[in-house]
């Protein structure tokens, strides 16, 4: 019998109202059941909204920094379950261990620098330009936010989103991805033993097309905050945008590490491994482009390439495997599809470029690390967003050039330069369109201090973690209070 998981709603776990439930398996071993989550319907998402409605009432009132301890207690209890979570984790979706723990270190970071928040949150206080008057301006909660959020990061983009959201005094229904249901129930789990109160969190399992999509639409809904495809980006804002709702958008990526010809080669061949084939080139920030400068380009080929074949393809449970599954069978198709594309549109394709099926992995959804080279920048590999472990590489001549071609795509969220030149390197982080630059470093690797975002494509210009979050979950107040004890007109009374 498989396990049987529930839908959080205002402080218990309930199942679908209607009973249905869906399966959640390992993209490692098919065959392996997780368990069996409800398919929640419009009728449960209403239920949740409504918990989180009621709750606002008396969360939105609850101290800034008590709000925080409760968060200093979540990141407590995810420390203390770090491995457990961290292993249930790759059974869940695949990537490897090492990264799974760091996916639950993001959360933890996350929580404890959303908890210190709590005594900042801070407002302006300015001069009015009046006498006996004073003015300022404060952060006040939205209300209830909608929180959709992708399988390739279950713990560290739940809690980006949801950690600030819970500081500035809003309530949330999180709808977490349909192949990565478990990882949420025990962030849930511990959100309960923490001390949030019922209806402050809840969350409903389901598709995107169903459970997500009422409640995007929902009247109860103030936010909707979402992180994944570019074209259910599009959909959810067309709705958000009718409705006047506020929304924030972290969407794809087609993300490039340029390497220069007076480059670091070690250096920058461990920052291409890492940036491409990490997470099996499943993450937003993935290297899917590889910008090479013609003199170092054959030496720097040679030496990805003969890493590469060697990459330990596996279950990621196994502490020796460096390369776990992609998602499930139509992540895989779909990578498949782009390496027919790019051998059509005449790219070459060095090494992988087929499904992983020996020994026992015929039951995972493998898939070799893959290469093409002479990419060009029109082809369709080289715009499009694969999310898989595809690298094209790009020569290019000059600087000019390749700053030309990180910039030649739709999206615009990381971008790297290895580069020993400093004029080169301040250059790059003024020209470059996107919303994080590494030098000398891979397009992965973000910090939960800074900003998270990107360009164009990439969202709506909005930016999660660092300072900025603050200003997608809450709203601004100006304040004035005026103690002359007369009607005084700015803009008339001030005039000499
Ligand atoms: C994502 O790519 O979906 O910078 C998020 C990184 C991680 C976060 C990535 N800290 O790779």
């Amino acid at each position: 019998m498989a396990d049987v998981f529930k839908n959080y709603i205002d402080g218990a776990w309930v199942e679908a109202k209607s009973g249905k439930t869906f399966e959640n398996r390992n993209p490692a071993n098919r065959h392996d059941l997780i368990g069996l989550f409800p398919a929640s319907s419009p009728e449960d998402v209403n239920a949740a909204l409504q918990a989180a409605k009621k709750a606002f009432a008396r969360w939105r009132l609850v101290p800034a920094p008590k709000r925080g301890e409760i968060l200093y207690r979540v990141g407590e209890l995810l420390r203390r379950q770090k491995e457990e979570i961290a292993r249930g984790m790759t059974r869940e979706m695949g990537k490897i261990l090492k990264e799974t723990r760091g996916d639950v270190q993001e959360g933890i970071d996350t929580a404890f620098y959303v908890a210190g928040e709590g005594r900042r949150l801070f407002g302006e206080t300015t001069p009015s330009e009046l006498p006996d008057k004073f003015a300022m301006s404060v952060r006040s909660p939205i209300g209830v936010c909608a929180l959709i959020t992708p399988w390739n990061f279950p713990m560290a983009i739940p809690t980006w989103k949801l950690f600030p959201a819970l500081l500035c005094g809003n309530t949330v229904v999180l709808k977490p991805a349909e192949d990565t249901p478990c990882t949420a129930v025990k962030l849930f789990e511990i959100l309960a033993e923490a001390g949030v109160p019922p209806g402050v969190v809840n969350v409903v399992h389901g598709r995107g097309e169903e459970t997500g999509a009422a409640l995007v639409r929902h009247a109860d809904v103030k936010l909707v905050s979402f992180t994944g495809s570019a074209a259910v980006g599009r959909e959810i804002a067309s709705v958000c945008g009718q409705q006047l709702k506020r929304i924030s958008l972290e969407l794809g990526g087609k993300n490039a590490q340029i390497v220069m010809e007076d480059a670091d080669l070690n250096l920058a061949l461990e920052g291409a491994l890492w940036g491409a084939f990490g997470t099996t080139g499943q993450r937003c920030t993935a290297t899917s482009r590889l910008i090479l400068h013609r003199d170092i380009k054959k030496e720097l080929t040679d030496m990805l390439v003969a890493r590469a074949e060697k990459i330990k393809i596996g279950d990621g449970l196994d502490e020796s495997v460096e390369m776990g599954p992609l998602i499930n069978q139509a992540a895989r198709e779909k990578v498949h599809r782009y390496v027919q594309i790019g051998r059509s549109e005449g790219a070459r394709l060095l090494i992988g470029g087929s499904i992983y099926e020996e020994g026992k992995w015929i039951d995972g959804y493998f898939y070799r690390p893959t290469i093409f080279d002479q990419v060009t920048p029109s082809m369709r590999i080289a715009r499009e967003e694969i999310f898989g472990p595809v690298l094209s590489i790009i020569e290019v001549q000059s600087f000019e050039e390749a700053i030309e071609v990180i910039n030649g795509t739709t999206y615009g969220l990381s971008s790297s330069i290895y580069t020993r030149d400093v004029e080169r390197a301040f250059r790059a982080m003024r020209d470059i369109e996107a919303g994080i630059t590494y030098i000398n470093g891979p397009t992965i690797g973000a910090e939960v201090h800074l900003p998270f975002g990107g360009v164009k494509d990439t969202g709506n210009g909005h930016r999660e973690a660092g300072t900025t979050v603050y200003d997608i979950f809450s709203e601004w107040k100006s304040i004035y209070v005026d103690y002359s004890g007369k009607l005084q007109k700015a803009q008339i009374d001030n005039v000499e």
